[in-house]
């Protein structure tokens, strides 16, 4: 059981080449980031796109070479070449209801903002009042969202999932335009971990609340340990936030820290796979009340038991689906443990259930506890993230996440896999030697969606130039040991 799983190069369909769709990101592309645009999610034409930038596009477009020479001709003879027009200031679309034009536009203006808009120029052309617009429809959404959402793909539907995005905007977009867009063919389910780390996370966040809103039933949301109050005060969100939106800025984080508290907590997607940001949970142990300890007829006698308060169980669904997940920060004491364990916990090849000491948060799991969990709720898969490159050069006996995926158990009912799509991470380092990681995402196909198919991905380079948030040479570690004193623990103190 608890056997060393295979290299994932020999358990995985190798990623397939980079499609032609890089171009979105380069950086002398940015005028046009849809050339060869998905159909549904071609963009408005734009009426400020120069004649250089149109040319140019056409000329991409087009492999013949007497059009890029005709064209590199119009473009030498053209007065007023190149520097990028400044997209119009984003407004909420008349008639109230968002579109996928509205929504390709908000993805274009968010690109060209990180590549030629210094930070605190943001809200010139994302308006504080449109950012919390958006932050509070799709929290409305989410909120009525059970914390354990069952995704049903109508039929021909596949299903994409996404580990941790860490604020790499340009690593998702590439992302989103790699695996298909969010649509009737295609559903995408996110496993959190949106802000933090890298120097966009509020873009990120903002543009997959804006599919959110546009397709409800096709894009789902999961909570990650980082939106969370505790995380975003250390790892950068919540400096970013005040840097870009200044006097404003405390009203915006006020809500995104709203809206993190409305996202849901795990999903199971075509009753056969489990996927959550950190794992499995704990059940809740049930003291007996005084009242329990009487007899049928009143007498007093002495329970047969005791509880011990470390002795834990796999919790189940049920006490999943009733967990109150409206907390800024998931308490790791109390009796509320279950959302804490599902945004932080760990598999481990130990068996058995642990306190995630590592963490002070959370729980470890071994591959008994997977067999377990996938049987008892008839499952095939789970797929958790959570874990990125350096988090896993620590963890001499799981596998590294050098393809953005690892399969850490398989037992007789199914697989254990974590998935991180943060490529190239994280994006501010202290020392010269990066991880070079690639991220993964996974899409499952139908009739059974229990059979993985990883598509690995490199980060989009050059990233544009950007300063962190956070005291990233201080902060080296990530997230892997708390500050328990600095959580705000219990409910939401927000007014
Ligand atoms: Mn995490």
């Amino acid at each position: 059981m608890a056997q060393k799983p295979p290299p994932p190069t020999g358990t995985t369909t190798n990623p397939a080449p980079l499609p032609v769709s890089r171009r979105l990101v380069t950086p002398q592309d940015n005028t046009n980031p849809h050339p060869d645009s998905h159909k549904e999610t071609q963009l408005p034409k734009t009426k400020s796109q120069n004649p250089t930038a149109s040319s140019l596009a056409h000329a991409m477009s087009q492999p013949d070479s007497d059009a890029i020479v005709a064209d590199a001709a119009a473009a030498a003879t053209d007065p007023s070449p190149a520097p990028a027009p400044a997209p119009p200031v984003v407004e909420w679309p008349e008639g109230g209801a968002l579109t996928r034009d509205w929504v390709a536009g908000l993805e274009s203006t968010l690109d060209w903002c990180s590549r030629h808009l210094p930070g605190d120029r943001l809200p010139a052309v994302l308006p504080p009042a449109l950012v919390q617009r958006l932050v509070l429809a799709a929290a409305a959404i989410l909120h009525r969202e059970p914390n354990l959402v069952r995704v049903d793909p109508r039929p021909g539907q596949a299903v994409v999932v996404v580990g941790d995005v860490h604020g790499q905007l340009h690593d998702v977009l590439f992302l989103l335009r790699d695996a298909g867009f969010p649509s009737e063919d295609r559903i995408f389910v996110f496993n959190g971990d949106y802000v933090d780390r890298g120097a966009w996370g509020l873009e990120t966040f903002l543009l997959l609340l804006a599919w959110k809103v546009l397709l409800p039933n096709c894009v789902f949301l999961l909570r990650g340990n980082h939106e969370s109050k505790y995380c975003t005060s250390v790892y950068g969100f919540e400096k970013e936030v005040m840097t870009k939106y200044k006097d404003q800025g405390p009203q915006v984080y006020r809500k995104f820290l709203r809206c993190f508290e409305d996202l849901p907590l795990a999903t199971i997607i075509a009753g056969s796979v489990y996927t959550a940001h950190g794992g499995v949970f704990r059940g809740t142990i049930v003291v007996p009340s005084k009242r329990s300890k009487k007899g049928k007829k009143g007498h007093k006698f002495e329970a047969d038991f005791t509880v011990d308060p470390t002795a834990m169980k796999l919790g189940s669904l049920d006490e999943l689906l009733k967990a109150r997940r409206t907390v800024l920060d998931p308490p790791w004491e109390g009796s509320n443990l279950i959302p804490g364990d599902v945004l932080w916990s760990d598999p481990s090849l130990q068996m058995g259930l642990s306190p995630n000491k590592e963490r002070g948060i959370g729980l470890l799991w071994g591959p008994d506890i997977t067999q377990q969990f996938l049987r008892t709720n008839h499952l095939k898969l789970i797929i958790r993230s959570h874990e990125g490159p350096d988090a896993r050069d620590k963890r001499h006996d799981l596998l590294g996440m050098d393809n953005g995926y690892t399969i850490d158990h398989e037992v007789e009912c199914g697989k254990l896999i974590t998935l991180f799509s943060a490529p190239d991470y994280p994006q501010f380092q202290a020392s010269e030697e990066r991880h070079n990681n690639r991220g993964a995402y996974i899409v499952l196909n139908p009739p059974d969606f229990a059979t993985p198919v990883f598509r690995s991905f490199e980060a989009v380079k050059p990233r544009p130039a950007a300063h962190p948030f956070y005291d990233f040479e201080e902060v080296i570690d990530s997230d892997e040991e708390l500050n328990l004193d600095a959580m705000d623990s219990g409910t939401s103190s927000l007014s």
